[in-house]
C-alpha cells in the first residue's frame, strides 16, 4: 500500500474552536512518513490559528493508529521522526486530546500519550506490543507510560505486548474518560468533540504527560523493575529487546525526562539493528500473507471463487487426532458427528473429547454448563449414513493407505454432492486417495498437528484435481477454527514433515558419527527450539516413524538404498522403547515423568551401532551441530519450494514457526538462511557433502539463487 500524500493522510477541520485532526491511512492508520508530516503540520497550524483553542486527534476507519508503519523498518529513515512528532504534540500550547477507537498500539498509543487528554470508546485496544516485533517503544512510550501509570503497569504492557481494553486502560490511568455507548450517540469524532468542549468549558489546562506523577513511589518502581528483570530472565530467554525496555524504564526513575528520552532512542535503534527485529517482522507479515487463499497452482488465482457452506462436520476416527480435530471444530461452534468402527472405540473417542473439556474446567477456563453446551453439539455413530448431510468430513483413521481408501469409498457412497472430503494423513499420497472416489475434485488434505485443538498450524494439501472452491472453502474453514493455514502440495510429508525428516536425518548421522543425542538436543535448545529432535521423537512416539520407515523400506529405490541409513532408532523401537508413551525412548521417563533423563543404556546401544557400522566416533561442537541441522532444514526447504510443494519460502517459515517450535525471533528456517547469507549455507552443504554427497546434495533453487546473488526473500513477493 503506497503511502498516502500528507494532505490526504492527515486532514484538519475546524469545529467551532476545536481543530479536528483525522488520520486516514488505510488499512490501520499506520504512522507513515506522510502521516507524521501531516500531524506535525496540524499542530503547527493549530498553534498559529487564533481561532483554535484546542486540538482533537482521531483516526478514520476501524482504528485510531496501529503504530509506526512496520513496512518502513529497515528502510532509510524519513523525517520527521516519531519522537519529534510526539514531543511537538506534547509541547503544544493548547490542549490536545486523543479520541481512541479500535487499535491504539505502539507508536499509536505513544501519540495518544503525548496528547494532554485521552478518551476511549468501548472496543478500543491499547498497548505497547513492540516487543513482539523485536523492538521497544521508541517515541517516548517507555517514559510517558511509566510516568502516567507507574513502572509495574508500564512494564507489564511493554514486556508482555498484550492489548488492554478500554475499561482496563481507564482503570490503569492510560485514558481519562470512557465513552459509554449507552449514554451517547454519534461516532468517535462526535464523542471526542463533545469531550474537548467539556474540557474547554472546564478551563482544563495543558497537561503534559512528562510531568505526570507515576514515579512518585520510586521504591515501588525499583521493586517492579527488579521483579520484571527476574521474570524476563526466565521467560524471554535469548530475546534482545526486553532488557532494553527494562533499562529505559530504569532511566525513567534515574534521569531527567529529556535525557531518558534520548537513552530510549539509543536503545530503540539498537533493537532496530538486531536481527531479531527482522525475524519477528518477517513472521508478522508472513503469518498474514499465508491467510490469503492462494492459487491451487501458481498460474490460477482464485479471485472470484465461491465458498461452500460449512455448517456441519463429520470426523471419522476417535483416536488422538480425531478427538483433537473434533474438539477444534466444536470450539468453533460447529456440530460434529464422529464415526467409529465399534461402540468401544466410539466411547473412547467421546471420552477423549470430554477429557479435553474436563481439563479446561479444572483450569477454570470453562464451566460445567459450558462443557455441556459444547458436548450437546457432538454426536457419534457406527454408521457412515450418519454423515449423509455433512458439509465437510475429515478422515483421521490409522495411517495406512488401504484403510484410508476404504473410508473414502464409504464417504463417496454416503456423502451428499458438494460435501468436502478431507484426509488428515501426515504422509500418504492424497492423489491416490482422491483417485479412489468418483468426485476427486472434492478431496483435499487437512493436516492438523497434535494436539489438534491447540496447535494453530493447518497444512491444506492440494491434490492435482481439487476444485478451486474446495480450496477457498478450506481456507475459510481454517480461519473459522482460528488456525493458520498453509497451502501445501502433495509429496511424502508435505512441507513440515518432509523438512523435519531431513533435519532428523542430519541429527541421526551426527549421533552415529559421535555426538550424543542429548548434546544435539542441548545445542538445538540453545538455538531457540523448545525441544531438540530426540525429545520431539520421544514425544511423538517412535512407533509412528518406525512404521513409516518400514513402509518406505518396501518401496526404497536404488538411490534411496544407496543413501546412508542410521539404524539406531530401529534398535530402540525393536525394544519397544517408543518414548514418553512407553516410559522410555532416547530418554528415560521414570514413573510417567514428562521430562526425560539421559540414558546410559541408549548411549551403549549407540556405541554398539557405531561399532557395527565401523564408525570411529568424533566430537561435534554445538556450533557444528546447529550448522548441520539448519543446513539440512534449509536445503530441503529449498527443494520443497523448488518443486512447488510450498508456494514461497515464507510458507515454509510459517509452517516451522507454527508447527515445529522454530524460534520466532529467527523468522523461520528460510528467513534464517537469508540472515546467514545463502552463499554461506551453500558452502556448509558443500563441506558436509564431501563426506555424504547423496544426502547433502544442494537444492537447485539454492545454487540458482546464489548464482544470481538473490535470496529467499526475493521469492516471497510472488503471489500465492
Ligand atoms: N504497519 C504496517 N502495516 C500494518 C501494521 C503496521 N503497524 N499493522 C497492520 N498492518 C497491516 C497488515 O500487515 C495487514 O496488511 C493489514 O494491516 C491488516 O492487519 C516507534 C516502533 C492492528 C491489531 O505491533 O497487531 O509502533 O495483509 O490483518 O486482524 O514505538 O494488525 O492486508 O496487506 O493484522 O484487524 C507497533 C501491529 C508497531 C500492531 C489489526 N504496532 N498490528 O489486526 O488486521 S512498532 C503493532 C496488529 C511501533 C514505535 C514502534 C494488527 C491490528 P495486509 P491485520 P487485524
Amino acid at each position: 500500500m503506497p503511502d498516502m500524500p500528507a494532505a490526504e493522510a492527515v486532514s484538519c477541520r475546524l469545529h467551532g474552536e476545536v481543530l479536528l485532526v483525522t488520520i486516514a491511512n488505510p488499512p490501520v492508520n499506520a504512522l507513515s512518513a506522510n502521516v507524521r508530516r501531516g500531524l506535525l503540520a496540524a499542530i503547527d497550524a493549530a498553534e498559529a490559528n487564533p481561532d483554535v483553542r484546542a486540538v482533537l486527534i482521531t483516526g478514520a476507519g476501524r482504528n485510531f493508529i496501529a503504530g509506526s508503519d512496520i513496512r518502513e523498518f529497515g528502510q532509510p529513515p524519513q523525517p520527521p521522526s516519531l519522537p519529534d512528532v510526539c514531543s511537538r504534540i506534547e509541547a503544544c500550547g493548547k490542549p490536545v486530546a486523543a479520541a481512541i477507537h479500535g487499535a491504539a498500539l505502539g507508536g499509536g498509543l505513544e501519540v495518544a500519550l503525548a496528547a494532554h487528554y485521552r478518551l476511549a470508546a468501548a472496543g478500543a485496544r491499547l498497548g505497547l506490543p513492540e516487543v513482539l516485533l523485536g523492538l521497544m517503544p521508541g517515541a517516548g512510550g517507555t517514559q510517558r507510560a511509566t510516568r502516567l501509570i507507574g513502572a509495574a503497569a508500564a512494564l507489564d504492557l511493554m514486556l508482555s505486548g498484550r492489548h488492554v481494553d478500554a475499561a482496563e486502560a481507564h482503570a490503569l490511568g492510560l485514558v481519562d474518560r470512557l465513552v459509554d455507548p449507552s449514554e451517547s450517540s454519534g461516532d468517535i469524532q462526535e464523542q471526542g468533540l463533545a469531550y474537548v468542549r467539556q474540557l474547554l468549558s472546564a478551563q482544563a489546562p495543558v497537561r503534559r504527560t512528562r510531568d505526570a506523577a507515576g514515579l512518585a513511589d520510586r521504591q515501588a518502581g525499583r521493586a517492579a523493575i527488579a521483579a520484571a528483570r527476574a521474570a524476563t530472565g526466565k521467560k524471554s530467554r535469548g530475546l534482545f529487546s526486553p532488557p532494553k525496555i527494562l533499562e529505559a524504564v530504569e532511566a525513567a526513575l534515574d534521569l531527567p525526562f529529556d535525557d531518558a528520552l534520548r537513552l530510549e532512542r539509543k536503545l530503540f535503534l539498537q533493537c532496530m539493528d538486531s536481527p531479531q527485529r527482522a525475524g519477528l517482522i518477517h513472521a508478522f507479515f508472513a503469518e498474514r500473507e499465508v491467510l490469503k487463499t492462494p492459487a491451487i497452482h501458481h498460474q490460477t488465482r482464485n479471485a472470484n471463487t465461491t465458498l461452500r457452506a460449512i455448517g456441519s462436520v463429520g470426523v471419522v476416527g476417535g483416536g488422538t487426532m480425531g478427538a483433537g480435530i473434533a474438539a477444534a471444530v466444536l470450539d468453533a461452534g460447529l456440530p460434529v458427528t464422529m464415526i467409529e468402527r465399534d461402540a468401544a472405540a466410539l466411547a473412547r473417542g467421546r471420552a477423549h473429547i470430554e477429557t479435553i473439556y474436563d481439563g479446561l474446567i479444572a483450569k477454570g477456563r470453562l464451566s460445567a454448563d459450558g462443557k455441556a453446551a459444547v458436548m450437546a453439539r457432538f454426536s457419534g455413530s457406527l454408521a457412515y449414513d450418519a454423515l449423509a448431510q455433512a458439509d465437510l468430513v475429515i478422515e483421521a483413521v490409522f495411517e495406512d493407505m488401504a484403510v484410508k481408501q476404504a473410508v473414502f469409498a464409504q464417504l463417496d457412497r454416503v456423502c451428499k454432492p458438494g460435501a468436502v472430503l478431507a484426509t488428515n494423513t501426515s504422509y500418504l499420497d492424497i492423489d491416490a486417495i482422491a483417485a479412489g472416489v468418483s468426485r476427486p475434485a472434492d478431496v483435499l488434505g487437512l493436516h492438523f498437528f497434535s494436539p489438534a485443538n491447540i496447535m494453530k498450524l493447518l497444512e491444506i494439501v492440494t491434490p492435482a484435481k481439487v476444485a478451486a472452491d474446495v480450496l477457498t472453502t478450506a481456507f475459510e474453514f481454517a480461519r473459522k477454527l482460528g488456525k493458520t493455514p498453509v497451502r501445501a502440495g502433495v509429496c511424502d510429508g508435505f512441507i513440515g514433515n518432509r523438512i523435519f525428516a531431513a533435519y532428523r536425518q542430519a541429527a541421526d548421522r551426527m549421533m552415529e558419527d559421535g555426538a550424543s543425542p542429548y548434546r544435539i538436543d542441548d545445542a538445538m535448545r540453545g538455538f531457540g527450539f523448545p525441544m531438540g529432535p530426540f525429545q520431539v521423537a520421544d514425544l511423538a512416539g517412535g512407533d509412528i516413524g518406525w512404521a513409516a520407515r518400514k513402509r518406505r523400506a518396501a518401496t526404497r529405490n536404488l538411490q534411496a538404498r544407496q543413501t546412508r541409513y542410521v539404524q539406531i532408532a530401529d534398535r530402540l523401537c525393536e525394544r519397544g522403547w517408543f518414548g514418553q508413551k512407553t516410559g522410555r525412548g532416547y530418554y528415560a521417563y521414570p514413573d510417567g515423568a514428562r521430562s526425560g533423563a539421559p540414558s546410559e543404556e541408549v548411549e551403549a546401544i549407540i556405541a554398539a551401532e557405531r561399532r557395527r557400522a565401523g564408525i570411529v566416533p568424533r566430537s561435534f561442537s554445538d556450533e557444528e551441530i546447529v550448522r548441520r541441522c539448519l543446513a539440512a532444514m534449509i536445503n530441503e526447504g529449498a527443494n520443497v519450494v523448488h518443486q512447488g510443494v510450498a508456494l514461497r519460502p515464507l510458507d515454509v517459515d510459517v509452517v516451522f514457526l507454527y508447527g515445529y517450535g522454530f524460534p520466532r525471533y529467527r523468522g523461520g528456517p528460510m528467513k534464517y538462511a537469508d540472515t546467514l547469507g545463502l552463499p554461506r549455507v551453500l558452502a556448509d552443504i558443500g563441506e558436509f557433502g564431501r563426506e555424504d554427497p547423496l544426502f547433502w546434495r544442494p537444492s537447485p533453487l539454492l545454487t540458482g539463487l546464489v548464482g544470481r546473488g538473490a535470496n529467499f526473500a526475493s521469492l516471497n513477493s510472488r503471489s500465492g
